[in-house]
């Protein structure tokens, strides 16, 4: 214990020492040393707000890294919001030429020049905005739009019968084919069993295309050699359907013009024969249009339902047109709704159409607000 208290009072002495000493020093040289004290403390201020920067620049791009591998997973948020907006991309890059910015009223001029610019028939331009204002706002414009959509009839897809056949037909070219396939993929997404008739037996071409896609699909199909009769593929495909208790048949058809009456025979002849297969069939008769004609896809829609009945269209290529316009006059004209549209090659490239979307699509790239 004694030892302890002798050793406190040691160490209490010390500094007594040191301020002796200190005080020996010359007051230049404690100057001096001030001075370099004060330059090494500016040197390492400096040293860490260098390195505060770069842990800084650290972050940011480990921030951006972070940022990058979470973009993909909100995609489907972003996605249901500009529903349309992949599919439309060259036709709004023609509409942001009309309208560059964003506003929360636009000119009644600038509206009509967009849409004319999109391809929407001048006639329906005209009608859907009649009697709006000099400045139109969004909930004004939408409603017009939409209501373009209305006279098609609503198609109860409830309680289907099964199979539930669909007829595909539609010009050289339109994607009638392609678009067979991405009608299958999505039946099988939906769990709903398919086949495939290769009803085009005007060129050996067509009968392969469509084989290598139930290949690919993992679907049965039935063919026949190129110049058979199409309306006993038709009825061979719907029988098999049957037989097999399968939900979905899908019958190709050759390209054809409104003109050509040999063809047209033929096709009037398929449907007469799916209806000897089974009652009502086909059930959906689906014209499908190329989206990169525009207008003038009109004209051909409008001689296939007088000859046929249409009871659907699916509009093709979207991707590749700024005729995204011409939906409104297609469905508005026809009376017919738009079941699908076609926006790529490949067998998900197909968007269920909804008016709604579409026009909220359209209009989120013109207004600022999102108005309902
Ligand atoms: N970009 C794009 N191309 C498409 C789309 N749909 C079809 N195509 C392409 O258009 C071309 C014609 O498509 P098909 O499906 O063969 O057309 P079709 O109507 O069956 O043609 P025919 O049998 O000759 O009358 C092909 O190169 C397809 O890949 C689409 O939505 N977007
Ligand atoms: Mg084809």
């Amino acid at each position: 214990m004694f030892s302890f208290f002798k050793k406190k009072k040691v160490e209490k002495e010390e500094p007594k020492e040191e301020l002796v000493v200190k005080e020996e020093i010359p007051k230049e040289s404690e100057e001096k040393a001030q001075e370099s004290i004060e330059e090494t403390i500016a040197e390492k201020v400096e040293e860490i707000a260098v390195q505060e920067e770069k842990i800084e620049e650290v972050i940011e791009e480990k921030l951006e890294e972070v940022q990058e591998v979470i973009a993909p997973q909100k995609e489907p948020k972003e996605e249901k919001k500009g529903f349309f907006s992949r599919a439309l991309e060259k036709t709004f890059g023609t509409i942001k030429t009309v309208i560059p910015t964003k506003k929360e009223k636009i000119a009644f001029d600038d509206i009509e020049e967009m849409l004319i610019e999109a391809d929407m028939e001048y006639e329906i331009i005209e009608k859907a905005m009649d009697g709006l204002p000099e400045e139109i706002t969004r909930k004004q414009l939408r409603h017009r739009l939409v209501m373009l959509f209305e006279h098609a009839p609503e198609v109860d897809l409830n309680n289907l019968p099964k199979p539930f056949v669909r007829l595909i037909i539609g010009v050289n070219g339109a994607g009638k084919t392609t678009t067979i396939a991405k009608l299958a993929n999505r039946s099988k997404k939906e769990g709903k069993s398919v086949i495939l008739g290769a009803g085009d037996t005007f060129r050996a071409a067509a009968i392969e295309q469509l084989s290598t896609w139930a290949d690919k699909l993992d679907v049965p199909i039935i063919k026949t050699k190129q110049g058979h009769d199409s309306s006993a593929v038709a009825y061979d495909t719907i029988s098999s359907a049957i037989a097999r208790n399968i939900d979905n048949v899908i019958i190709d058809t050759a390209g054809r013009l409104q003109t050509q009456k040999n063809l047209n025979n033929e096709l009037i002849k398929i449907v007469k024969v799916c209806n000897k297969a089974q009652e009502n069939a086909p059930h959906q008769k689906l014209m499908i249009l190329d989206g990169t004609q525009g207008n003038t896809a009109i004209a051909q829609a409008k001689a296939f339902n007088e000859m046929v009945g249409i009871d659907g269209i699916i509009v093709t290529k979207l991707d590749g047109t700024a005729k995204g316009g011409a939906l409104f006059s297609i469905s508005n004209q026809l009376e017919l709704p738009i079941f699908f549209v076609g926006v790529g090659e490949k067998q998900d490239d197909l968007i269920e159409f909804s008016p709604d979307n579409f026009v909220d699509s359209l209009l989120d790239e013109i207004y600022i607000e999102e108005e309902k």
